[in-house]
């Protein structure tokens, strides 16, 4: 009996929830499970802030500004506004009116005990999502950057000083006690295949993998695991990955991301930029695929996940 289709997509911000769009788009709602970092998450004005999980959200609901990839499209910032009048050293990030309206409302359902897994389930829903978002765990995890001058909280170094500071080490504190969510871990198990999306390697994916329960789930997984290689020429489409990996010594190129992921992946999705690369990251005994990665409209996205579903499950 053919096993039951289930693709479990783990991802962080922008570009791994472009990915999620168009698999959603070719993948029925219990087809497809999205597992988002959470350890960009802070409390930020008295809120619980989930940047990671909103930007999945809000992409998946078609709502997301498609300028900056994160918030939500027509968005104002009146209330921001009037906070810089109060206090402008904390109105460096930027949430938006509406944006406002869903950190609220998680922020008062964690107020009540609910679970992180079931105010995200509350608030996709209601925003006519159908598919599974689920955090990777419940429990807290947060990103530090260490730098010459010390440590900064995550979103500080990303936003306030816009990842300019040199990174000399990231650390995932609470990850090591964190239980990966029993929704996530259930997904997992039940995956027919597991894609890491085109997402930071270092700050989205390695938080995820950084929890034991999740790090064993997909070392001991018994179906694929591909990667889509977020470098394309050299480059990150978006965010400091290449820096990051300059800042290492890691070779800035989809041979550093295979690296990087070492065993915890079967092959790995590049773009047709770097399809030189292939047989190379093939004598890593990883499959390739060339493919269109770059997605800037709808169909980029939905191409893309079709190749790959495609390339996977011929
Ligand atoms: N990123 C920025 O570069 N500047 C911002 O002012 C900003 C505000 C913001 C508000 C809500 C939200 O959900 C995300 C926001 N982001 C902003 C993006 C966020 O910092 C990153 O998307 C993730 O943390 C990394 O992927």
């Amino acid at each position: 009996m053919s096993q039951q289709r289930h693709v479990v997509l783990l991802v962080g911000g922008v570009g791994g929830a472009k990915l999620a769009l168009g698999l959603s788009h070719s993948l029925q709602a219990d087809e497809l499970t999205i597992i988002v970092n959470t350890a960009d998450d802070f409390e930020h004005l008295g809120l619980h802030i989930s940047p990671d999980l909103d930007t999945v959200m809000y992409t998946l609901a078609e709502i997301a500004n498609p300028q900056t990839g994160w918030g939500v499209i027509n968005d104002s910032y009146r209330a921001l506004d009037m906070l810089r009048r109060y206090d402008e050293t904390r109105a460096w990030f930027r949430l938006g009116d509406l944006d406002l309206g869903t950190n609220l409302m998680r922020t008062a359902m964690l107020g009540k005990g609910l679970s992180l897994t079931d105010v995200t389930r509350h608030l996709s829903r209601s925003l006519g999502i159908a598919h599974n978002i689920l955090p990777m765990s419940n429990d807290p995890v947060r990103t530090i950057i260490e730098t010459p001058d010390g440590d900064l909280p995550f979103q500080v170094y990303f936003v306030r000083e816009r990842w300019q500071p040199i990174v000399t080490g990231i650390r995932f504190d609470g990850a090591a006690q964190a239980s990966a969510s029993a929704a996530a871990l259930s997904a997992l198990a039940s995956a027919s295949l597991i894609v890491f999306g085109p997402s930071n390697p270092f700050l989205s994916i390695d938080p995820i993998l950084a929890i034991p329960a999740m790090r064993s789930a997909i070392a001991e997984r018994k179906v694929p695991c591909m990667a889509v290689s977020p470098i394309v020429g050299g480059r990150a489409l978006k965010g400091p990955a290449a820096k990051l990996m300059q800042e290492r010594g890691i070779d800035v190129s989809p041979l550093g991301v295979a690296a990087h992921y070492d065993q915890l992946i079967d092959g790995m999705i590049i773009d047709r930029t770097d399809a030189h690369l292939s047989a190379k990251i093939e004598a890593m005994g990883l499959r390739t695929a060339a493919l269109p990665t770059v997605m800037r409209s709808i169909s980029d996205k939905i191409k893309l996940a079709e190749q790959i579903l495609d390339w996977v499950e011929p």
